[in-house]
């Protein structure tokens, strides 16, 4: 039986990469996320190279969709499940506190916290049975630093970082490994989804500098995920290399 990889928000950016690089690596998939056109255009892809993939269409908002999605994994799949990438997420709107939209605050603070929360709550105890497994919690440079507007967005990758020490801590007797991932500007659609939809706004964030890519993120997590049983990474920050801090972009190019 092969070792599966779960990883949420696996229809763009970041999880897509990961996806494909951890099929690379001979895992075998189980991949979430909203969009089922895009999962099964993925799901389509890998199988004709021969990869073992499940797809559900969930939204990690919501638990039941959640609960049901991974209850529903035969104990064969359980069994070999080694790797959760805790990916989806989302950053919606950017402005000051006083003019925040209520909305936008409960779809950041539903999908990157809570969506997380659900995900590794029902991940979690297979891990724990299995004796061994490797959560990757997708938080930012945005979970290290505040920057002007970020306010809710920040906030809600500060408490992935949170988790990500408090998961450690509380999986370290199963053998849980917990990495906790924080990048700093990597071009996915990311910006488009902050700016709803206004590409021209979206990609003006990358101008004038060489953004990471979501494969650069996707590499890291891949060695992370290779490292010997006994070596657990437990934080990475990866920037640009003209990017400084949250706030400080070197943007040198036309
Ligand atoms: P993308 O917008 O390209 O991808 C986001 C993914 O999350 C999509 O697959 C989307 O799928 C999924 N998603 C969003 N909401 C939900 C939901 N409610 N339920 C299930 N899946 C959901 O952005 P990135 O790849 O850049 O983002 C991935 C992660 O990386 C996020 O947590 C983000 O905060 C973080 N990050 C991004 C950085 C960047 O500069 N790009 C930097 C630091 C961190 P679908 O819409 O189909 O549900
Ligand atoms: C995404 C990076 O700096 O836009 O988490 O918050 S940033």
């Amino acid at each position: 039986m092969d070792k599966y990889a779960l990883i949420t928000g696996a229809t763009s950016g970041i999880g897509e990469a990961c996806a494909l690089q951890f099929s690379k690596l001979g895992y075998s998939l189980i991949l979430l996320a909203r969009r089922e056109d895009r999962l099964l255009t993925l799901k389509n892809e890998l199988e004709k190279d021969g990869v073992n993939v499940l797809t559900f269409s969930v939204d990690v908002r919501n638990e039941s969709q959640v609960a049901n999605a991974i209850n529903s994994l035969s104990s064969a799949v359980k069994s070999h499940l080694k790797v959760l990438i805790n990916n989806a997420g989302l950053a919606v709107g950017r402005g000051v506190i006083s003019e925040g939209v209520i909305d936008d605050w409960e779809r950041m603070i539903d999908t990157n916290i809570k969506g997380l929360l659900y995900v590794s709550r029902y991940v979690a105890p297979i891990m724990q049975s299995n004796k061994q497994g490797h959560i990757f919690n997708v938080s930012s440079i945005a979970g290290k630093e505040v920057y002007a507007g970020g306010n809710v967005y920040c906030a809600t990758k500060h408490a992935v970082d949170a988790l990500s020490k408090a998961m450690r801590i509380d999986l370290v007797q199963d053998n849980i490994k917990v990495t906790n991932i924080a990048p700093g500007a990597t071009e996915t659609e990311f910006s488009i989804v902050r700016f709803k939809g206004d590409a021209e706004q979206a990609k003006a964030v990358y101008n004038g500098f060489e953004a990471l890519r979501a494969d650069d993120i996707a590499e890291v997590i891949v060695f992370a995920a290779s490292r010997p049983a006994h070596v657990n990474l437990n934080d990475i920050t990866i920037m640009p290399t003209a990017q400084a801090s949250a706030t400080v972009i070197h943007k040198s190019m036309p």
